[in-house]
């Protein structure tokens, strides 16, 4: 498959003509390709905008929000695709991809279709006047998505910003670049209009970072790994282009001693390794009270080892190959480390796999006791399927730990007594906290980190407002 690049309403190759493959992640196989795009597709891509941004910015709410209701149409009736392409793409099994990606893919353009609808500016009076508080576009807004959750994090974006009345270009992960496709098919199959959400494939070194550069790009929104959200940073900030960075995360699951045995093995086992541990909201060390350390510890490494590894479209499967060869090896070198550090592996290894998955990018889930929870393997992102397991004594002691990071994403407290809960997951240093529960998602809410997590929130009306410029006019009485 020889996928293009969408700029101003056509499907078009890369001016250079140089491709990029993409790997299937579970055997290795060679199944697409994308334009290797550079600087004049960037520049074209973002004229295209730029040409159909007045017009769309100065559409009725109401109409903007019925072209994201369309979309979601289109998406919902190929849902199927989305997960089979999803599943395909990234190496994750197929009911997550359905459940998780394919569903909220959908969830997100109705969402904020009704957002916008009843979105409306503020007025604020004054004895001799009145303020009226009005959500202007920013203007041409530049979409940077990563490989862990594709179209969830893309549709995530594109919904809010071209509903605030910006256009856009997008630049998703050059390794999983299919459902960004079957976005592009299903925006021109409804036909919106040419220029009002544009794509261009490529790597980061190329096409993102002269996207990002791009000095009629008036603002950024990227989703990735920590140095990456610095380099664009970097660009952006002394451009003053408006910025959004979702980054890394390093999170804590909270085990007390009086929490739900059962629910919680269950909800820490899926908070560590939901999506192969490649989600930045994962639980990947896990804080037991000591009371309760042994018995958890036992159950825990029952329910992990009880996952199904294999084949991403078999519906049985809980766990399928991690996205690149490249971090697959990331991955090894932490558990390497880990050893080194000090720490003893309870579970890991290696899937044993029939023949075709031979070259796919595989590993076991990965327990960890014995490390510091200063050691570099507890305290920095590996975004795999690793865990680390650490006992604490009082309340005190685990918010210490959870915050002995640079980063500040999420985590989870799990507790029959919420009052504790809550005292705990106030005092965590992170954007957003569960309790009892993980990845538990109301669209209102805020979504986004401290640190080395990123900057700035998405989310609900946080999203309106990052993808609008909030403007006074202030009127005198007579
Ligand atoms: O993300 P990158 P990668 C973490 C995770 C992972 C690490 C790197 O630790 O190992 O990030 O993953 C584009 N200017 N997360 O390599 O490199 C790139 O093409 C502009 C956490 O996938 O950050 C892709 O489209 N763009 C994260 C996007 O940025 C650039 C989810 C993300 O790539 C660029 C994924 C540049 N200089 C990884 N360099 C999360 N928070 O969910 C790259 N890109």
């Amino acid at each position: 498959m020889d996928l293009m690049n969408y700029i101003g309403g056509k499907f078009e190759r890369a001016t250079g003509g140089e491709w990029l493959e993409v790997k299937e992640p579970a055997t290795g196989d060679v199944f697409a390709r994308v334009p290797l795009s550079g600087t004049p597709d960037v520049d074209s891509a973002v004229r295209a905008a730029r040409n159909a941004q007045a017009a769309w910015g100065q559409l009725a709410h109401s109409k903007r929000a019925e072209w994201l209701d369309l979309i979601a149409d289109g998406l919902e009736s190929r849902y199927d695709d989305i997960a089979s392409l999803e599943s395909r793409d990234t190496g994750k099994p197929i009911s997550l991809a359905r459940a998780v990606d394919a569903q909220r893919s959908v969830a997100n353009f109705r969402f904020f279709a009704e957002a916008i609808r009843e979105h409306e500016g503020e007025v604020f009076e004054m004895t001799d006047a009145t303020n009226f508080v009005s959500y202007r576009p920013v203007g041409v807004g530049a979409l940077i998505t990563p490989w862990n959750l594709p179209l969830y994090l893309l549709s995530w974006k594109v919904a809010p910003a071209i509903g605030m009345g910006n256009t856009v270009v997008c630049k998703p992960s050059e390794m999983t670049p299919m459902t960004a496709n079957l976005l592009m098919e299903v925006i021109d199959d409804v036909g919106l209009p040419d220029g009002v959400v544009n794509l261009v494939h490529g790597d980061g070194s190329g096409a993102g970072s002269s996207l990002v550069s791009h000095d009629d790009i008036d603002l950024v929104s990227f989703t990735g790994g920590t140095s990456t959200g610095s380099k664009v940073a970097e660009v952006a900030a002394p451009q003053f282009k408006k910025l959004s960075l979702e980054l890394g995360g390093k999170n804590s699951s909270i085990v007390l001693d009086d929490c739900d045995m059962d629910s919680t093995i269950k909800g820490v086992v899926r908070s560590g390794f939901m999506n192969q541990g490649q989600v930045c909201l994962c639980g990947s060390r896990v804080l037991v009270q000591e009371g309760v350390y042994d018995e958890f510890l036992r159950r825990f490494i029952e329910e992990v080892e009880s996952m199904r590894i294999g084949d991403p479209s078999d519906e049985k499967t809980d766990l399928g190959a991690l996205i690149s060869a490249d971090h697959l090896r990331k991955v090894e070198r932490y558990i390497e480390l880990a050893k080194e550090e000090g720490g003893t592996i309870l579970t890991g290894g290696y899937p044993h796999l029939p023949e075709k998955f031979s070259n796919g990018n595989w590993i076991a889930p990965t327990v960890i006791s014995g490390l510091g929870v200063d050691s570099r393997c507890s305290t920095e992102e590996i975004f795999g399927p690793v865990v680390s397991i650490h006992r604490f004594s009082d309340d005190s002691e685990a918010i210490e730990i959870a915050n002995n990071t640079r980063y500040g994403l999420a985590g989870s407290v799990w507790t029959s007594d919420v009052g504790r809960g809550r005292m705990i997951a106030d005092s965590i240093h992170t954007g957003m906290v569960w309790i009892n529960t993980w990845l538990h998602r109301d669209l209102r809410v805020p979504f986004g980190g401290v640190g080395d997590s990123g900057v700035g929130r998405e989310g609900g009306k946080w999203s309106l407002g990052f993808f609008s410029e909030a403007t006074n006019v202030c009127v005198k009485h007579d």
